[in-house]
């Protein structure tokens, strides 16, 4: 399978993260590159496409704080990395604001998502990378693999949070309908719900969202992912959440797998992405579910009998040790 990946992806390089009253090392850190890369072989860097494909998701005035954020902390004389600390309630009123930490809020969710110097390089080549592996799939290549990160699952069309900026799997299925393609999947098998590629699509029926995910009763990013979200306005109907228990293994995942199958093949989508997390795994620090390395295999296995183009986009996946394997066992199992 062709994978595709840019080493300008290694300059984001996030030290810490904050949750549980203190300040912990960031899960999403530069050590993921190299487990990663190890594992797959041969890449092929990305073309450059532009701002365009990227402003067909998210929004002007979003992309513009990502890439000013940094110097305009640094030129309030501070040091480190960017953190956003107050957040407006959702639905409260629009407004113009200066202060960098007033713009943030404005425009992320959480404090586990800091900007350093290089954070929108990294996720514009992201981007790059997911539409690369895009347009091998619509040149022909059946199956292509797009080595992103940080993830971006997370990110909405004008918001930041959960380790990503920009929604890498969103932007290529956004190019995809830009080319022609009339119906787009989304799978995510990421171990958190991807509310921002929900969010995005939420009230569209050209591009369909189906995720098997943690409970958000027990797990981030707790607001999105719940059973009843299945879309709105033209959207409706065109959204599945499946919610899993803290401890699912294999046995309880696969049925939630089939139905997810079952339902993306309903849709009639001419054109597969599957957002992929290995943070399913038993020995990842940040997750809760048992999935083994082997059970990778039968799952792409059984995303593949869809028969459908597919671009698989790289989401969560933290256990670094056993990350390489449970990606090898993914694609060799596709
Ligand atoms: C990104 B992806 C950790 C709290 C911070 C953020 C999770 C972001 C996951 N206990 N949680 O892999 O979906
Ligand atoms: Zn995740």
């Amino acid at each position: 399978m062709k994978c595709f990946w840019d080493e300008r992806q290694r300059a984001h390089a996030p030290v810490s993260e904050f949750f549980n009253g203190a300040l912990h090392p960031a899960a999403e850190n530069v050590g993921r590159v190299d487990a990663v890369l190890n594992a797959i072989g041969n890449t092929e860097t990305p073309v450059d496409r532009g701002l365009e494909p990227i402003l067909r998701v998210h929004s002007a005035e979003y992309l513009e704080l990502l890439e000013v954020a940094h110097r305009e902390w640094l030129a309030l004389g501070r040091s480190g990395e960017v953190f956003p600390y107050t957040f407006p309630i959702l639905g409260r009123r629009p407004l113009a604001l200066e202060r960098i930490d007033a713009r943030l809020g404005q425009h992320s969710f959480d404090t586990s998502t800091p900007i350093g110097p290089s954070t929108w390089n990294t996720c514009y080549w992201g981007a790059q990378t997911a539409l690369s592996g895009l347009f091998s799939i619509l040149d022909g290549s059946g199956a292509a693999f797009a080595f992103c990160r940080p993830p971006g699952h997370h990110a909405g069309a004008d918001y930041f949070g959960g380790y990503s900026y920009l929604n890498n799997a969103a932007i290529a299925a956004e190019a995809a309908r830009a080319q022609g393609k009339t119906k787009v999947a989304i799978l995510d098998v990421d171990y958190h719900h991807g509310n921002g590629t929900q969010d995005i699509f939420n009230f569209r029926d050209d591009v369909t969202y189906a995720s098997i995910h943690a409970d958000p009763k027990t797990d981030y990013p707790f607001f999105w992912g719940h059973a009843d979200e299945t879309g709105d306005g033209n959207g409706e109907g065109a959204n599945l959440n499946i919610p899993l228990a803290r401890g699912t293994d294999w046995h309880a995942y696969a049925p939630a797998l089939t139905q997810a199958l079952d339902w993306i093949e309903r849709q009639k989508a001419e054109l597969l992405i599957v957002s992929y997390g290995a943070d399913t795994h038993e020995a990842d620090p940040i997750s809760h579910f048992k999935l083994k390395t082997a059970d990778y295999a039968a799952m792409a296995r059984r995303i593949a009998s869809l028969g459908l183009p597919t671009l698989i986009v790289m989401e969560g996946g933290y256990a670094i040790e056993a990350l390489g394997d449970n990606i090898a066992s993914f694609l060799g199992g596709f």
